[in-house]
């Protein structure tokens, strides 16, 4: 049996790899695994994507915090997130559209193949996907109510998705939006140009999860735009008994920042 490393800034993180079930080169470099204590393994240019064990620690926190801080999300984009694991979260709620857009469509038929998080969204008839750049697709679409961004580290073809121009396009597009913003311990500078490239939304915070499949297990998000907290507990009510992480107690706690990342916060914001 092997092990598949990810290296960060001096240390990484080692899985025990039972075997490859795939992988291929298009795009991107795409891997799918079956490891022995994390289930099986998404790894997209020799980055973990995703474990069976913990994406719903991920998913779950970058889905229903703003889906649940909307009144009332009817037309969402998901960017990214070819795996499905977003887009099955978005179904659990009464959504009339929900649009993937993700510029490597062997992602989504590898992952729907080998993998199958997605656990039947992409056959949802409220489900569309759309093979293409997501700032490229932000310059002439629809308006949406929430637009999630669940992209890959910025180095190749996800780097447009973290610069100004982006989240200018992207205020423009939604009331809320949500991205996953890296390691705020090891991929400081990823998560600061984050942090300063979504200024367009003048509103917005860091959030947290754990994940332990990720550069040190601490994760980070942001949400930007016309949020509100307001009634968590009763908007709950529509995915009560559907989650496996998220609860509104979860959501309040994940904006409790320590000392350290409040002053990295305030910093760029
Ligand atoms: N994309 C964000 C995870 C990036 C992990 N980075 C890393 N391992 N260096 C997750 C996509 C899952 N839908």
């Amino acid at each position: 049996m092997d092990w598949f490393y990810e290296y960060y800034n001096g240390c990484g993180l080692a899985i025990k790899i039972k075997r490859k079930l795939y992988e291929t080169k298009g795009v991107q470099k795409v891997e799918i695994y079956e490891t022995e204590s994390f289930r099986k393994m998404l790894v997209i240019d020799g980055k973990i994507q995703l474990t069976e064990f913990d994406e719903a620690f991920y998913h779950e926190m970058l889905v229903h915090v703003p889906m649940l801080s909307h009144k009332n999300p009817k037309n969402v984009a998901i960017v990214g997130g070819g795996d499905g694991g977003a887009l099955r979260e978005v179904l659990k709620h009464d959504v009339r559209r929900a649009v993937l857009v993700d510029i490597d469509r062997n992602v989504i038929e590898l992952c729907r193949k080998f993998l199958g998080i997605d656990r039947g969204a992409f056959d949802d008839e409220r489900a569309e996907v759309v093979i293409m750049d997501g700032k490229e697709f932000l310059k002439d679409c629809e308006r949406f109510d929430v637009i999630i961004v669940d992209s890959t580290d910025p180095v190749g073809v996800s780097d447009t998705l973290f610069d100004r121009e982006f989240f200018e396009l992207a205020r423009e597009k939604c009331d809320v939006i949500s991205l996953q913003s890296q390691s705020p311990l090891i991929q400081k500078e990823y998560f600061r140009t984050l942090l300063f490239n979504s200024s367009p939304f003048e509103r917005r915070e860091v959030y947290i999860s754990c994940v332990p499949s990720y550069p040190l297990a601490l994760w980070s998000f942001i949400i930007g735009g016309d949020y509100d907290f307001e009634s968590l507990d009763k908007r709950f009510e529509r995915i009560k008994g559907k989650t496996a992480h998220y609860n509104p107690e979860v959501h309040r706690a994940a904006f409790a920042l320590p000392e350290w990342l409040k002053k990295e916060v305030k910093e760029c914001i």
